[in-house]
């Protein structure tokens, strides 16, 4: 199997959600009890975005709830670094609790959130774990070598290169390690940012990132995949060349941010098919599937 776009893509848009926003996009996914969980990005019209989620049987017809599960006004203990949005959260299961990693938006630039819950009713909301700027954090979803791990993409003058980094507890972090700088002359050449929790296989850790180039008055933003070594994962064993989704399709071309698709998370079934759920031109949810044999495969 390679890459297939599902036939009745978009799945959400806009009219899905009972309530009034702007646009729906980039959600976070995770399989929850016997759903398909997706936590959506809802940008409402006053441009602020909150989160809501989005419930399906079959991972592919999905009902969007009828309020918000997480508004920037519930982060009471750091509401000022949350106050123009809460955006693009990746969703990994860690020791039967699931930890939310998103970015929160304010005058203070982007900076990234941890929040964890165990029902996606109840949230212990702990705040930033990063300085801005920094954005697209995802957690691996076991230790490796005693140490919890993430990934981030902190912006430093110019560069835009993706990081990890280690905490004994999620909440405090350091041991920082550089991971992955855009490929100069490439599809990824101005920015480069991870997607998705990575996928551990017998291969080592799978994960998928967004690659940027700018073109004239915009930006073009695909989606690539690295393969990380299970004990070292700073030691990068493969990476695409080329990127293996790129928007083509008038819903990835056409919308709020032009020639976008960008993916924060996936679902791996037990057969080794992969569901990834991610967004056209910033305006709504698409689904695309493959499998671990050849995301693995492209990596080489
Ligand atoms: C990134 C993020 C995403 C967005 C993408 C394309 O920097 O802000 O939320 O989908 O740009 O506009």
């Amino acid at each position: 199997m390679a890459i297939h776009r599902y036939k009745n893509n978009p799945i959400i848009v806009k009219e899905n959600v009972p309530f009034n926003v702007n646009s729906v996009f980039n959600p976070g996914v995770t399989k929850y009890r016997d759903e398909y969980l997706l936590l959506c990005r809802v940008e409402m019209p006053n441009g602020r975005s909150s989160l809501v989620l989005a419930r399906s049987k079959d991972g592919y017809n999905f009902k969007v709830d009828a309020l918000p599960v997480l508004t920037p006004e519930m982060h009471q203990n750091c509401y000022d670094y949350v106050k123009w949005g809460i955006e693009d959260v990746r969703i990994t299961l860690i020791e039967n609790k699931y930890y939310l990693t998103y970015t929160g938006y304010s005058k203070y630039m982007p900076l990234v959130i941890l929040t964890e819950t165990e029902d996606f009713s109840n949230f212990i909301i702990h705040g930033p774990i990063s300085e801005p700027s920094n954005k697209n954090c995802a957690l691996f979803p076991e230790k490796i070598n005693g140490f919890y791990w993430k990934i981030d993409r902190p912006s430093a003058e110019s560069r835009k290169d993706i990081w990890l980094s280690q905490s004994p507890d999620l909440l405090h972090w350091g041991k920082y390690k550089f991971l992955a700088e855009p490929f100069q002359g490439s599809w990824e050449q101005d920015k480069i940012g991870s997607s998705s929790p990575p996928i551990k296989t017998d291969e080592g850790w799978l994960m998928l990132y967004h690659g940027v180039r700018g073109f004239g008055l915009g930006s073009i933003y695909k989606i690539g995949v690295l393969l990380l070594d299970l004990n070292e994962p700073w030691k990068i064993k493969g990476r695409t060349k080329a990127p293996i989704l790129q928007p083509e399709m008038e819903y990835e071309r056409v919308g709020d941010v032009m020639n976008v698709v960008f993916s924060c998370g996936w679902i791996k079934e037990d057969n080794g098919d992969v569901k990834i759920y991610y967004s056209g031109a910033d305006t709504n949810i698409c689904l695309a599937e493959t499998s671990i044999d050849f995301l693995l495969s492209v990596c080489k």
